[in-house]
């Protein structure tokens, strides 16, 4: 008889208990969400939009994730070409300059418009903003557009067509 009483409590005891658990995984798991945007790598390209042309520019990029920096970039390659000429562009590689903050000197050599990519590989991700950088003053009328679209698409899906693929196309510079 006394058995039987105890097992008849120990039943909504246990049952308690697991419910109990089941709330404390719930709140464990909003307690932490997976924020995808936090993994996102973030690359802001610090050279100015205008620059003077025969003497060593700075191009410089700020690596974060999270709102912190990253330090730790496998690396960060700036292509530079002038607007329509990119098969005679540079590629030169940056060095960490603290902070989060990627370095590399370059000059331009005469008037025009150029375009940078920030090829930058970190934490496992490939980011790569480009920008348009005026050196001095050109004469617009004489400045080659930058590729028709066509031709774009087409080396957009060359260049990107796989992490690895790029990587490859990297490590041959
Ligand atoms: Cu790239």
């Amino acid at each position: 008889m006394k058995k039987w009483i105890i097992s008849l409590l120990a039943v909504p005891i246990l049952l308690v208990g697991c419910n109990t658990n089941e709330e404390q995984s719930e709140v464990d798991t909003n307690e932490e969400p997976v924020d995808v945007s936090a993994l996102e790598v973030k690359v802001d390209i610090l050279t100015p939009d205008e620059v003077k042309v025969g003497e060593p520019v700075e191009l410089a990029a700020h690596v974060t994730q999270n709102n912190e920096n990253v330090e730790d970039a496998d690396s960060v390659e700036f292509e530079v070409w002038e607007s329509g000429l990119r098969e005679q562009g540079a590629m030169i590689k940056a060095e960490h300059a603290g902070d989060g903050v990627y370095k590399a000197e370059f000059t331009f050599n005469h008037d025009g418009v150029y375009y940078m990519y920030a090829h930058t590989t970190a934490r496992g991700l490939h980011v790569m903003p480009k920008k348009q950088i005026v050196a001095g003053n050109p004469d617009m009328s004489k400045v080659l557009p930058e590729q028709d679209t066509s031709k774009e698409d087409t080396e957009q899906m060359q260049h990107d067509h796989s992490q690895d693929e790029h990587e490859d196309s990297h490590e041959n510079h």
